[in-house]
């Protein structure tokens, strides 16, 4: 999806909402620390690597394991958004130090047993450390939604981005959480009570299909 042009302080002079000079103020800070491009660098290390353990699982399993894998970049938007959710001073300095997920992969599973084998994979990666697990599927997030986050910190970085995070999750889950993502995440309006409700129901509608699918796909394994 393309990203809305965020207007730089000079443009916004006098005008704008405290909110957009906080971006703008972000956007330039990135530029000038290099953010994005430090950024690339941790998602082109890692991203040849699941490359690598895609060719390997299809060739133990006979079958995608991994359907693909996405990256991106966190936004000054989504930046300035989180440090306000967790009531931090809105600054990259502040954002390096604490946010994890400036830097992001995220990979789709075809079943859900399948999540947890590229997550097993992934935090045996020879050379990075795991330094955080969140496993939003035993413990799905009270959205509904459901994932796995690792933070990853890659080897000998001398960058000032410390660390990378990558989500997994099986295409059901993604599927929910993309739809949550347009319709509902982040989003205040009044009257989304009910939809949030009915959204979630949803997530567990998908997961009772992910279930089933897998249960397929076993039965079909043994004939
Ligand atoms: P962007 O930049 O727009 O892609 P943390 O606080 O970081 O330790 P967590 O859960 O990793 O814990 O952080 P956070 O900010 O709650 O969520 C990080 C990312 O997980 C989000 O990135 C989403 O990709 C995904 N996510 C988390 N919760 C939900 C949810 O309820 N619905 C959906 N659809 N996705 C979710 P952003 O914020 O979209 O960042």
């Amino acid at each position: 999806m393309k990203r809305k042009k965020v207007k730089s302080i000079k443009q916004l002079g006098n005008t704008g909402t405290q909110l957009e000079k906080e971006v703008a103020a972000m956007e330039e800070a990135m530029k000038q620390h290099n953010i994005e491009e430090n950024c690339q660098k941790l998602i082109d290390g890692l991203m040849p690597q699941i490359k690598d353990m895609e060719r390997t699982l299809y060739g133990t399993y006979h079958r995608n394991i991994i359907e693909y894998s996405t990256s991106r970049i966190k936004t000054p938007e989504s930046i300035v958004e989180k440090l306000h959710r967790k009531n931090r001073e809105v600054s990259l300095n502040k954002a390096i130090e604490t946010l994890r997920d400036l830097a992001g992969i995220r990979i789709i599973c075809s079943f859900q047993d399948d999540v947890y084998r590229v997550a097993g994979a992934i935090k045996k990666l020879p050379g990075y450390e795991l330094v955080k697990e969140k496993n939003y599927i035993t413990k799905p997030k009270s959205s509904g939604y459901r994932s796995i986050h690792l933070i990853l910190r890659p080897p000998k970085t001398t960058s000032n981005i410390k660390c990378i995070e990558v989500q997994v999750r099986s295409a059901a889950m993604n599927y929910w959480a993309i739809l949550e993502h347009q319709l509902c995440y982040k989003n205040e309006k009044k009257g989304a009570e009910r939809i949030r409700k009915e959204l979630k129901e949803c997530a567990i509608d998908i997961a009772k299909i992910d279930k089933k699918m897998l249960k397929l796909r076993k039965e079909i394994e043994k004939i």
